[in-house]
């Protein structure tokens, strides 16, 4: 069976945090920091942490601002992380909740109900237990049939997800999908370290899959998937079940949260991805001057500028290759999804687009889709 991207939705959190609000809160707490660490730093025992600013974050990434689920913690110069309100186990956990608001309008754009679902797969780069897996209580939230699961790519969480489903809808086993990736990127950023304080955001999206023969409005064909990884430590994180068994048990180590030496990551995955691109399209027999759109991970805009330019061999106009990221930040797997919901209209029948993904792992998920 011919796979198809039939719905795809979005949520996305009400509060915004702007550069400025981001940098003033920061910067307080470096002075809180220097104050409270004032005879160690003068000691030369500790680094005195330096301020951030929004030229440098704008320049650096094109990020304006971002999306979170919590602002106040946030903000909270002496907190700087947010505050979640613990759910009883007999509530839906808080990933099951933005899952949902995104599983809603991509339903409601395939003109499917949640029963009419026999495979949902939960992909985002952090899970908020290790079971019962998320992607089943979401099954279960939406009365979907069939089976769920997690899992975890990082930024290629959702290519990853669809190649997966597309290839059981192809192979028949599954008749229809959901796709959907809940990023709570600000649980688990360092928002106390001024190299990545500015990078992510949350948000959830969703992507409804079907064969086309069964699809009853505007779809997508999805042509292929390819996907590929490359062990790397350059973006890397160290919480997991065993942490209370070291040493220093619990303790708030800087490696629980996310780490990455963006330099390298930019340096490295930049050619990895435009040649990962053009083998796609050279294996489907797609050439790059037939690609109307490249939906890319939202991660930086100097990178998707570089990936662009390579894979069409010119500069590509914003509308074939749309960023999200001054909006939304990185919001790890969902970035392209996003890219992918909001700027899809107006292609004909028969124009090619590319959702490339590429993160931590390193991992590379690419779908090829051809409008129906
Ligand atoms: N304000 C002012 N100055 C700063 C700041 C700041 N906020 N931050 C750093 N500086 C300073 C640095 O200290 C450095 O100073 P010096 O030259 O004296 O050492 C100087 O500015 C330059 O710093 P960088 O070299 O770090 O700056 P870059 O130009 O490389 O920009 C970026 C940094 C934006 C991070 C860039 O390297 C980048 O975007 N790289 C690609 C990263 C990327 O795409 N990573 C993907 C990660 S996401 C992923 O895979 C999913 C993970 C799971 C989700 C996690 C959820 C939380």
């Amino acid at each position: 069976h011919q796979p198809a991207i039939s719905g795809t939705g979005v949520f996305t959190p009400e509060h915004v945090i702007t550069n400025d609000e981001l940098v003033e809160s920061f910067n307080k707490h470096v002075d809180l920091f220097n104050a409270e660490n004032a005879e160690a730093i003068e000691a030369g025992d500790v680094a005195a942490k330096e301020y951030s600013s929004t030229g440098f974050i704008e320049k650096a990434s094109g990020i304006k601002q971002r999306y979170v689920l919590e602002k106040e913690g946030i903000l909270d110069p002496a907190r700087m992380y947010p505050r979640f309100r613990q759910r009883s186990d007999d509530e839906p956990g808080i990933m099951t909740e933005i899952a949902l608001k995104a599983c809603e309008p991509a339903l409601a754009q395939a003109g499917l109900t949640g029963s009419d679902i026999d495979l949902v797969i939960c992909a985002a780069s952090n899970m908020e237990r290790a079971y019962p897996a998320v992607g089943i209580e979401i099954q279960n939230a939406l009365q979907a049939n069939g089976f769920a699961f997690d899992m975890n790519v990082a930024c290629s969480s959702a290519t990853f997800g669809i190649q997966a489903a597309a290839d059981m809808i192809r192979a028949g086993s599954v008749r229809r999908a959901i796709v959907v990736n809940p990023e709570i990127t600000s649980g688990h950023l360092e928002w106390r370290d001024r190299d990545c304080h500015f990078i992510f955001g949350d948000v959830a999206t969703a992507t409804v899959l079907e064969r086309a023969e069964d699809a009853k409005g505007a779809h997508w064909l999805v042509r292929s998937a390819r996907c590929a990884t490359e062990f790397s430590n350059n973006i890397r994180n160290n919480n997991g079940f065993l942490r209370r068994n070291r040493p220093d048990g619990m303790a708030d180590r800087r490696d629980m949260q996310f780490m990455q030496n963006g330099r390298k990551v930019f340096k490295e995955v930049v050619p990895m991805v435009s040649e990962h691109m053009l083998q796609h399209l050279e294996s489907e027999g797609v050439s790059p001057d037939q690609l109307r759109r490249m939906w890319l991970h939202q991660a930086n805009k100097g990178m998707n500028d570089f990936v662009g330019r390579k894979v069409l061999g010119r500069e590509p106009t914003p509308e074939e290759q749309p960023n999200i990221l001054q909006d939304y930040a990185n919001t790890s797997s969902a970035g392209s999804i996003i890219a992918f919901a909001k700027h899809s209209d107006a292609m004909q029948p028969g124009d090619y687009g590319m959702i490339c993904s590429f993160g931590a792992g390193y991992s590379v998920g690419s779908v090829l889709l051809e409008r129906a």
